[in-house]
């Protein structure tokens, strides 16, 4: 019997562009799914844009767009990324949708129904200047365990320690830089402390998707019993599903001013998704995978594939809210872990925040990043680490070394002797390729999400068919007299072990196989059915070249095309050997002034420069182009002290007049990261003179 699954992708925020960290678990479902329709299996695969939320709204006003605009560019650019990088999702849609509101309503009114809402105050963080309340993420302040300045509301980056915002020392609103104030308001609860949650999450914790087959990776079950606790504890509490108005999203019924939290309706997105692609395409019995019952009885399965930081809202909300109201429960959670390059997190500075779009600019071959992160990708929670070096190495040599060139030496002769008909095979060398062809192996990895292991096995026996051409040298071959029944046996046999080894590396190099399948001229390929030589008398296309060698160089630019400038832009960073000194009246020359920045914003088209806006007390803000877009969001930027000079000639700029120069640290050397704006000490105010 076909199986038949419903697989998702964690749903990307709409607003920020997809980067190669994003794309280690897209390209594992997307590997994944095509697997398994090979086999036969019905699948389908949906993801959405994740819209609401507090960033998105901010985001959309600094643009000068509303939300609505700013989601829908951002979900072109995203679908865009995905289909170029042979993401092949069924229905991508978005968050901000009729059905995502109507599956929000039902499953909130089915909570309240059960007696699972609660209501109750709470007191949170007010930007008074704003007029909202703040998310963790859009208060700073001082780290109330080690005293780290400019440290988010939930925990510290320098110590580590987690906090709750109120906690915090000196906090301000990273919004408008205003102090922030406890204000109380009504909050929606999720009521998760209810007994029957955690007895309910136990059992699915322990649960299987299919015999044999866990539903949890090991980790991710250790931390839920973590969460969890013993039998009999009670250690969940209720989780706050409402946010106050000004918020973007969805209202919630009969509670005016109050809007589903964007984790509430994120994962309904992945019903909505899934609906939205049964209205378009018919014929798809959207109950059979969402309801509870209908869901038992169809034997449908539903699986996400997600990061390994939102696993506490798959795995401990979504469950326990969809099991509560009759929805159908996840099957399987696949978790994959953080990407890495060269080792170390992903960094702006060093070029190696890497976005999907710059690779392909860079006409680096997307499904050469495919055939290396399915290398290093083993169905485990564990991070992925993406050695450049390596993979240039790895690419190079099996792709074009081993895989490719099967094809390239033997595709001549076929045409150019043969006039591009294959002849009978060699059935003894494809019987010892069989032999050491484990398929069922092969199959079993690829269904356990552990690609590297079916992709050693795979270049291994691209290995066997090299040695079969070395071994035979067809190049000799065709020299000689009398030698063309084993010329064309040669070719042909070692054509029919290339499409077995395009046939196995289908899900992770799709548009590869499809050349290939074009040149062999053969229907596409799949994992069913009796194996068959290509047939003597078969007529296969002209070949052409399949794929190139990546090099150095792409890779080099790749990331000067994803580095964000260290330096500051005014002055560069010179160390002054000591025996040059400057007098007092040369330093009182320079007028330094304490400056508020009152407005900060991306600069179009400039890739290091902040615009920003500085108060010094003038009857106009000041206008500064900085160096300093690697450093600073500029929404972080707003409200906050710094040290102008304030009497620097003027300089046209491509994007405007520059007045002045705000002052930043940064090590000359480059051995110490990052750009380090002044600020004054408490008490400062704008117009203040340094001396
Ligand atoms: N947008 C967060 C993330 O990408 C979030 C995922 C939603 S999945 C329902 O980390
Ligand atoms: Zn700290």
């Amino acid at each position: 019997m076909p199986r038949k699954i419903l697989v998702t992708n964690a749903l990307p925020y709409a607003n920020g562009d997809i980067h190669l960290g994003h794309l280690v678990g897209y390209l594992q479902a997307d590997i994944w799914v095509r697997f398994q329709r090979m086999r036969g299996n019905t699948v389908h695969y949906v993801c959405a844009d994740d819209t609401h939320g507090t960033p998105v709204m901010l985001r959309a006003e600094k643009e000068g767009l509303t939300p609505e605009a700013l989601i829908a560019r951002v979900h072109g650019e995203h679908l865009r990324d995905f289909t170029d990088f042979g993401i092949a999702f069924d229905n991508y849609h978005s968050t901000h949708s009729e059905e995502t509101r109507r599956y929000a309503e039902d499953i909130y009114a089915r909570l309240q129904a059960a007696g699972l809402i609660d209501v109750r105050a709470i007191e949170q963080f007010y930007d008074p200047v704003k007029e909202m309340f703040l998310p963790d993420r859009f208060i700073k302040g001082e780290c109330p365990k080690c005293g780290a300045a400019d440290q988010y509301g939930d925990n510290c980056e320098v110590c580590g320690a987690a906090y709750a915002p109120i906690e915090l020392k000196n906090p301000r609103s990273a919004v408008s830089g205003a102090t922030p104030v406890l204000r109380a308001s009504e909050h929606y609860f999720f009521r998760l402390s209810d007994p029957r949650a955690a007895t309910f999450l136990r059992a699915w914790t322990r649960g299987e998707s299919r015999p044999g087959v866990r539903r949890l990776p090991p980790e991710a079950a250790n931390k839920m019993r973590e969460w969890l606790g013993e039998e009999g504890d009670n250690k969940l509490s209720d989780w706050d599903i409402s946010r106050d108005a000004p918020y973007f999203g969805f209202e919630i019924p009969d509670a005016p001013g109050k809007y589903f939290y964007v984790w509430l309706d994120a994962p309904i997105g992945y019903f909505a998704s899934f609906r939205n692609l049964a209205d378009k395409r018919g014929g798809i019995a959207v109950e059979d995978y969402t309801d509870a019952g209908k869901a038992a009885a169809t034997g449908t399965e539903m699986v996400h594939f997600i990061g390994k930081d939102i696993l506490y809202f798959h795995a401990l909300f979504w469950p326990a809210m969809l099991e509560a109201t009759g929805y159908r429960t996840p099957s399987q959670l696949c978790v994959n872990g953080f990407l890495t390059v060269n080792g170390a997190k992903m960094s702006k500075s060093r070029g190696t925040f890497i976005t999907a779009r710059s690779w392909l600019d860079q006409k680096l071959d997307p499904e050469a990043l495919r055939y290396y992160f399915a290398g290093k990708s083993n169905g485990s929670m564990e991070d992925v680490d993406l050695n450049l070096d390596d993979m240039i190495a790895r690419v190079n040599a099996d792709l074009v070394g081993k895989f490719v060139n099967i094809a390239s030496r033997c595709a001549g002769f076929i045409e150019k002797r043969f006039g591009g008909l294959l002849g009978d095979i060699d059935i003894s060398a494809t019987d010892a390729f069989a032999a050491a062809w484990a398929a069922d192996d092969v199959a079993a990895a690829f269904e356990a999400r552990d690609y590297s292991r079916a992709l050693r096995d795979i270049m291994r026996l691209a290995d066997i068919a090299n040695q079969y051409v070395n071994d035979r040298k067809p190049w000799e071959l065709a020299r000689q007299q009398g030698k063309d029944t084993e010329l064309h046996t040669v070719c042909s046999t070692a054509l029919t072990l290339f499409r077995d080894l395009a046939c196995y590396l289908k899900p992770v190099l799709p548009r590869l196989t499809m050349q290939v399948e074009a040149f062999l001229d053969v229907p596409p390929l799949d994992w069913r059915g009796e194996w068959q030589p290509l047939p003597a008398g078969h007529r296969i296309q002209t070949y052409r070249h399949l794929t190139t060698r990546i090099e150095r160089t792409q890779i080099d630019a790749l990331l000067e095309a994803n580095r964000a400038s260290l330096a500051p832009i005014s002055a560069p960073a010179t160390t002054t050997p000591a025996t040059t000194t400057i007098s007092i009246d040369d330093f009182t020359k320079v007028d330094l002034r304490v400056a508020r920045i009152v407005e900060a914003a991306h600069v179009e088209g400039a890739e290091k420069l902040l615009r920003l806006m500085l108060d010094i007390g003038e009857a106009k803000p000041r206008q500064v182009f900085a160096g300093i877009k690697s450093a600073y969001a500029p929404e972080t930027l707003v409200g906050r002290l710094t040290v102008m000079v304030a009497n620097l000639a003027p300089r046209k700029m491509k994007f405007g007049l520059s007045e002045g120069m705000v002052l930043a640290a940064s090590d000359p050397e480059g051995k110490h990261s990052g750009i380090h704006l002044l600020s004054p000490d408490n008490g400062a105010t704008p117009g203040m003179k340094i001396k």
